[in-house]
């Protein structure tokens, strides 16, 4: 019997120890529902030093990264106030394992999402649109882990930054979300570029996508909560150190920055 506070403690004090561990799937056999159960532990240590959550994330939107791991469905993690990093603001890179960071779009909730109410619309709900950056930093060594690991891993959640919220139905009715520019930049050169088609298909799927998986996985979807849809590109590792300036471009949505120090 895996005991999930107890596997939550060794990737949390990895977390706060800035020190990677062994995956593990390697000790003991998980299952997706035990890893969700260690997700919902470590956010709950979260939670108990005085952290709030504020959103959800998906992960393995892009085809690409869910055929490398082998896996048809997203996955979905949490985010807490002490990962936002302000839009222009500044990220410490000395909390950080071996930070990647991936261009996004986000959604922030006018009204709740109830996921076990089957008329509830998913996308009636959204109220903004901005885009974002996602910082990941897996806590296992060398960035390597199975399916159940990285859920166990609040899916290698570390950071966000959200770029300027835009109303949904302004932007909804000007552009086709589903095949928007992105770049990802790096000290002013483009290190990634694709679209936001990448993100299922259609970035707004992402929204159905969180629906399900909190009525199968338990994140709450009040009104105000981020979400996350996924990554654009692929993720390009977040040198660490000072002075690095970090942006995404979403076409029409506009740029979103920060800068490591
Ligand atoms: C796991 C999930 C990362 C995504 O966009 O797929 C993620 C990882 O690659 O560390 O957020």
């Amino acid at each position: 019997m895996i005991s999930p506070p107890a596997l939550a403690a060794v990737l949390d004090d990895a977390v706060t120890g800035v020190t990677a561990v062994p995956q593990l799937t390697h000790s003991a056999p998980i299952t997706l529902d035990d890893a969700y159960a260690i997700q919902r532990a470590g956010i709950e240590r979260r939670t108990a030093r005085g952290d709030a959550v504020v959103g959800v994330k998906l992960g393995l939107t892009s085809r690409a990264k869910a055929e490398q791991m082998g896996v048809s469905d997203v996955i979905v993690g949490v985010l807490t106030e002490s990962m936002r990093v302000p839009a222009g603001g500044r990220l410490d890179t000395t909390t950080l394992i071996h930070p990647r960071v991936e261009p996004e779009i986000a959604f922030r909730l006018g009204s709740a999402i109830d996921p076990d109410d089957p008329a509830c619309d998913p996308l009636a709900a959204v109220a903004g649109i901005a885009p974002a950056l996602e910082i990941i930093d897996s806590r296992y060594r060398d960035f390597r882990f199975s399916l159940p690991d990285v859920v166990a891993d609040n899916t290698s959640a570390a950071g966000f930054v959200i770029g300027d919220w835009q109303p949904a139905d302004e932007v909804l009715g000007r552009l086709d979300v589903a095949d928007l520019a992105v770049t990802l930049g790096i000290d002013g050169e483009i290190v990634e570029s694709g679209s936001t088609g990448a993100i299922l298909g259609d970035p707004l799927e992402a929204l159905g996508a969180v629906t399900r998986m909190a009525a199968r996985y338990g994140p709450a979807l009040p009104a105000g909560t981020i979400v996350l849809a996924g990554a654009a590109t692929a993720a390009a590792a977040l040198p660490t150190g000072n002075g690095t300036t970090v942006t995404a471009e979403v076409a029409g949505l506009g740029t979103v920055t920060f800068e490591t120090g």
